[in-house]
């Protein structure tokens, strides 16, 4: 009878137990596998051959006592020698087994990559890792234990040859000011609490730091691009230096985001005109003594002369004399300059879409070699859909670097689910047809199209003081598909999808499944319901939070809406052909001819380069009308469809995520009611015409969406 009913309340804390997600572990929960016979496979891993140094050494096997405690119940065993271990993890120079590498593979894993073998002896699993160097070994057993994670025979944990980064620099940039506010940040505050920092070290940094390296990011910048230059100053470089320390082993190196004025703001110099010695001389002396702190420091990050930030133009210099003499101060150091495209000017009338390209194919060659441009994956601004940046492919002298945002600034904040792996993997897929056709934006990023010395990918991040990290437990699958296309953007989306969600909600084949059919039409969904046929930047005006496209009295013409989508009694879309702005002419003649006729155009990007008439018909046989409020309506009924599939993923996922995310789909849905709503009752003042059959009339009059104010919507800038 007692037996029994300890029994029962032991099952009953188990089940407990398990239903209670908070989703802190990200993907790192080592769940035990969902197949037995996968789990048995698993075991012969648990004897390690392993000589363990270097700070990265210990963190490694930290992780392997971790991750096997979680997924096989046991303690990984130390075994001395390599024959009577299932798992040898060793240096290619200290390999005495190493027979199974072929000689190529070492050279090319270079000073990150990995290769990992699998053979089976009598019957029992060994799996070999070998790399070059420390934090080779620890990227190859994230890789191990990722594979394992995910619930896979253990027999395709090989990779083919070696596997080495396309990037130099995988990173996030956090928006995160000094305050702890974070710059379009919807997952609460910075997870970097400068108040107590140096002495206090919260267990988030370590476990940010290994969640970063289980998906090979190795480079954060800390600060907010619209920089404070106190973070420059001894104070807080000790404070940086004591993060520094934790990420470290973890092979992640420090970027600080680099006010142009500081030398005047902390420097108490008059100028801080690039060309000026004494300016050259205090960013020398400042860059010293971050490296005197921070050997391993990686460098700045600046954002000049942009949206009010102070920058070379101030002084009648160009963005390369200001890059320039930053970089002149890092390269002793072997530092690096991230120097970012997202410029427009406020006196230029010019189409928004085409400044960065003007200020910078001029500038193409003139930049020193440890200075990289970071651009935008778009022309204007993280939009929901863009066309691919037309700098892509045309700086060939000037290593290019990508910048997606996953925080979801234009894309619902936190309470929308929009898994973003199709959205990088359309923009690293496409073709520039620069110099050549056949070079991707990918080619471009990773150096292959130009052989740049550096290369990089970063994502603006999503993180935040949340429990979860990111506010909605599927964001995490957006910093989790940055890194893992940093490391090798010709993974496809859907495979990221699948893996993650194995190690992040359920290994069951039906589960995975529909959640990963619920993430992969999540991005067009979000297309549909907010910015259908190529519309863009009609989000409320500010916070960027619900629809607003009458929106029309910022300071400034490229800050309206009305600006973006231009709709008149006549029409609706931006020309950006000859006959408009000419934007098109930035891009290879391959494009030019595929975009310079709306015929042509496709449907997805239709109004970032063409105006259109209402009743104008679309090769689909609908007029232009029609064809908005359908695809509207459909994004709509997507969400639907994703709250259905949820609804029925109860079992196959612990409660209180499931629970977490049915809530924020409901609020999805309802927004995107709104969206669509709001924008066809707009809209339709213009088109003077009737919503085609299928798409309900809207839930409220126009002049009620037009009147909802959102003071206090998260993420602004103060
Ligand atoms: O997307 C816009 C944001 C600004 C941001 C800027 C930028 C950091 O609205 O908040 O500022 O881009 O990327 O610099």
């Amino acid at each position: 009878m007692w037996k029994k009913a300890i029994l029962w309340a032991a099952a009953a804390l188990a089940s407990l137990i398990a239903t209670a997600e908070t989703g802190y572990e990200l993907w790192q929960r080592y769940a035990p596998p969902a197949q037995a016979t996968i789990a048995s496979q698993y075991r012969s891993l648990l004897a390690v051959h392993f000589r363990s140094g270097t700070p990265t050494d210990s963190v490694l096997l930290a992780e392997l006592d971790r991750a096997f405690q979680g997924m096989l119940r046991s303690r990984p065993r130390l075994s001395p020698s390599p024959q009577s271990a299932g798992l040898i993890i060793q240096l290619f120079q200290e390999s005495a087994v190493a027979a199974w590498w072929p000689s190529s593979v070492p050279q090319q894993c270079g000073p990150e990559g990995f290769a990992v073998h699998h053979r089976v002896v009598a019957g029992r699993s060994q799996v070999f890792i070998g790399a070059n160097t420390s934090i080779g070994l620890l990227y190859g057993t994230f890789h191990v234990l990722r594979h394992m994670a995910a619930g896979r025979p253990l027999a395709g944990v090989a990779t083919a040859g070696a596997s080495a980064p396309a990037t130099r620099w995988r990173m996030l940039n956090h928006w995160d000011n000094l305050d702890r506010s974070v710059e379009r940040g919807y997952a609460g505050q910075s997870i970097w609490n400068w108040h107590t920092l140096p002495d206090y070290i919260d267990q988030r940094y370590i476990d940010y730091a290994r969640a970063n390296a289980s998906i090979g990011i190795n480079a954060v910048a800390l600060t907010n691009v619209n920089a404070n230059a106190t973070v420059l100053t001894p104070a807080y470089l000790e404070k940086v230096k004591a993060l520094a320390q934790v990420f470290r082993p973890y092979g992640i190196r420090i970027f600080l985001t680099a006010r142009f004025s500081a030398p005047i703001e902390i420097g108490g110099l008059k100028t801080a005109d690039p060309l000026d010695t004494a300016v050259q001389g205090w960013w020398q002396r400042k860059a010293d003594e971050i490296y005197q702190r921070i050997p391993d420091f990686g460098g700045f990050l600046v954002k000049a002369n942009s949206e009010g930030q102070p920058g070379p133009q101030n002084y009648g210099r160009h963005h390369a004399d200001g890059a320039n003499m930053l970089a002149k101060a890092l390269a002793p150091h072997a530092g690096v300059v991230i120097w970012r495209a997202f410029v427009y000017s406020h006196e230029t009338p010019e189409d928004r879409f085409k400044q960065a390209y003007q200020e910078f194919v001029p500038l193409d060659g003139r930049f020193d070699s440890n200075v990289l441009v970071q651009v935008k994956n778009g022309p204007i601004d993280f939009q929901p859909r863009e066309p691919f940046h037309p700098l892509f492919g045309a700086l060939p002298r000037t290593p290019t670097m990508m910048e997606f945002q996953l925080t979801q600034e234009y894309l619902g904040f936190a309470t929308h689910l929009v898994y973003l792996g199709p959205m990088f993997t359309e923009v690293l897929g496409t073709d520039t047809h620069r110099p050549t056709a056949g070079n991707t934006v990918a080619d471009v990023v990773s150096g292959k199209s130009f052989g740049y010395t550096q290369t990089g990918m970063a994502g603006v991040s999503n993180i935040g003081a949340d429990l979860n990290w990111t506010g909605h437990p599927f964001a995490q699958a957006n910093w989790y598909a940055l890194g893992r296309l940093a490391w090798n953007p010709r993974l496809d989306a859907a495979s990221i999808a699948n893996e993650w969600i194995a190690q992040t909600f359920t290994q069951q084949p039906a589960a995975v499944a529909s959640i990963r059919q619920m993430m992969m039409q999540s991005h067009e969904a979000v297309v549909n319901y907010m910015t259908p046929l190529g519309l863009h930047h009609i989000m409320g005006y500010g916070h960027h939070y619900g629809p607003a496209p009458w929106y029309d009295k910022a300071s400034r013409a490229d800050w309206n809406c009305t600006y973006f989508h231009r709709a008149d009694q006549h029409g609706i879309g931006f020309d950006r052909t000859s006959t408009g702005s000419n934007a098109l002419q930035q891009y290879a003649p391959y494009w030019q001819q595929q975009w310079a006729s709306a015929k042509s155009t496709p449907l997805s990007l239709l109004l970032w380069f063409h105006k259109v008439g209402w009743s104008e018909g679309l090769p689909n046989g609908k007029t232009l009308w029609q064809n908005m409020a359908l695809q509207y309506q459909q994004g709509v009924q997507q969400v639907q469809q994703m709250q259905q599939s949820w609804a029925q993923l109860r079992q196959a996922v612990d409660e209180r995520r499931h629970q977490q995310v049915t809530q924020l789909l409901h609020i999805q849905a309802s927004e995107a009611v709104w969206w669509r709503d709001a924008c066809l009752s707009y809209f339709q003042t213009f088109s003077k015409q009737p919503l085609p059959a299928g798409v309900p009339a809207p839930q409220h009059p126009l002049e009620y969406y037009q009147q909802l104010r959102f003071p206090y919507a998260p993420g602004q800038a103060h």
